[in-house]
Formats: structure tokens, sequence, C-alpha cells
């Protein structure tokens, strides 16, 4: 079996959170390689593009938030052998990737700016993102995004609602997504049920 080294910041989200969720969940063993933000400008310049997370593979480095999914779905079976299935989880994790881009990009402004441009994400991409997803949810059977069966694509989705629900975004009011996209709720909630997913958080919870 590979040598395995997942790196992301050490909070359970972010774009690092769908690979470490599908590598709990498939029972691949990996290193589970924290960066703390006081030592993140020193790692930052060590990695291909200026960000994470990253996987090391033997020794071999890859950088993207979706290969790496991809990658690790393939190891747990978490990932659709058939091509088409392939392409709509894939078309889920880009979605996902597009809105998340447009939220981070706010996260260092000044708070009014910051107010103003999330309120204008709420408004616009944020609804048209979560209604879009349920409706893709709906046409794909409405309990998983592809193939019928959990795969990377439910993960991410499911990092980004826990997300927009966490109440850590300000000016994203948290009830957003009950709104706008009630089955995206009963997917996450799906999601959290899954057996290995509560036992991946309570291990954590008792890492403290
Ligand atoms: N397109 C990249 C984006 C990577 C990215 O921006 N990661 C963020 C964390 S979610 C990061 O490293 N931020 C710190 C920085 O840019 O200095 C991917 O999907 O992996």
């Amino acid at each position: 079996m590979a040598k395995l080294k997942l790196t992301y910041f050490d909070f359970d989200g972010g774009r690092g959170e769908p690979a470490r969720l599908a590598l709990a969940i498939g029972g691949i063993a990996f290193e589970d390689d924290r960066v703390g933000f006081a030592d993140w400008p020193r790692r930052k310049a060590e990695t291909p593009y200026g960000g994470v997370p990253l996987l090391e593979v033997n020794g071999e480095t890859v950088a993207q938030s979706n290969g790496i999914n991809r990658y690790v779905g393939k190891l747990a079976d978490l990932y659709p052998g058939d091509a088409w299935q392939a392409a709509v989880c894939d078309e889920v994790m880009d979605a996902v990737e597009e809105i998340t881009t447009k939220v981070t990009a706010t996260f260092d402004l000044p708070d009014e700016q910051k107010k103003a441009q999330r309120q204008a994400l709420v408004a616009g991409p944020i609804t048209s993102y979560l209604a879009r997803l349920q409706q893709r949810l709906e046409a794909h059977g409405g309990r998983y995004f592809a193939g019928d069966r959990l795969s990377v694509a439910d993960l991410k989705v499911f990092v980004w609602i826990r997300h927009l629900q966490s109440g850590k975004l300000d000016h994203i009011p948290i009830d957003v997504v009950d709104r706008v996209a009630p089955k995206l709720v009963e997917h996450c909630e799906r999601i959290a049920a899954h057996p290995a997913v509560t036992a991946y958080y309570a291990k954590r919870r008792a890492a403290g």
C-alpha cells in the first residue's frame, strides 16, 4: 500500500476535509499533517502553487483539492468507476470549488467591504449555487450526487454546507441553506449520520 500524507490546516473543514473524510471512510491509513497557522508562511513557500491541501504519495507531492479528492476517492471506493458518473461527480466538486473561491476571496477584506460583498454573495451566487446543487441532487435521485451512492462529491458538498451553517462566516445568515435548499440540509444530515463519518468526528472530539 502506498504511503500517504495529507497536508492541510488544523480545523475540521475547508478544501482538505473531504479527502481526510474519504480516507477515514475507506479505512486507509495516512499521515494527517496539520499545518499550524504560525508555521504557514514557511510551509507555503514549499508548496507547488502556494496553497493546501497537498497529498504526498510515496514521497511525491500533488496539489489541487479536487484532483486529490478524485485520487483518494478511487483508493477509498468513493469515486465512480463509470465514466459518466465520474463526470457528474466532478461537476459537483467543481461547482462547490467555484462558489468556495468567491467566498474565500472575502476573507481578508476590511469589515465594511466584507459585509457588502458577502451580502451580495448571499443575494446572488450563494443562493443560486445552493438552488442549483439542490436541483442536481434531485435530478440524480435525491440521496447522493453521483452514481446513487456515496462519493467524494457528497463529501465536498457536506463540508461546504456545514461551513455555511457554522456561524463562522460573518454576514452570511446561518439559515440560508434551510431557506434555499432544504434537500441539501437533509443530504448533509445523511452524510453526517454515516457511521464512518460519525466515528471520525467522535475520534476528533476525543482527541480534543
Ligand atoms: N485551487 C486550490 C486552492 C488552494 C487554496 O487556496 N487553499 C487555501 C486553503 S483552503 C490556502 O492554502 N490558503 C492559504 C494561502 O493561500 O496562503 C485547491 O483547490 O486546492
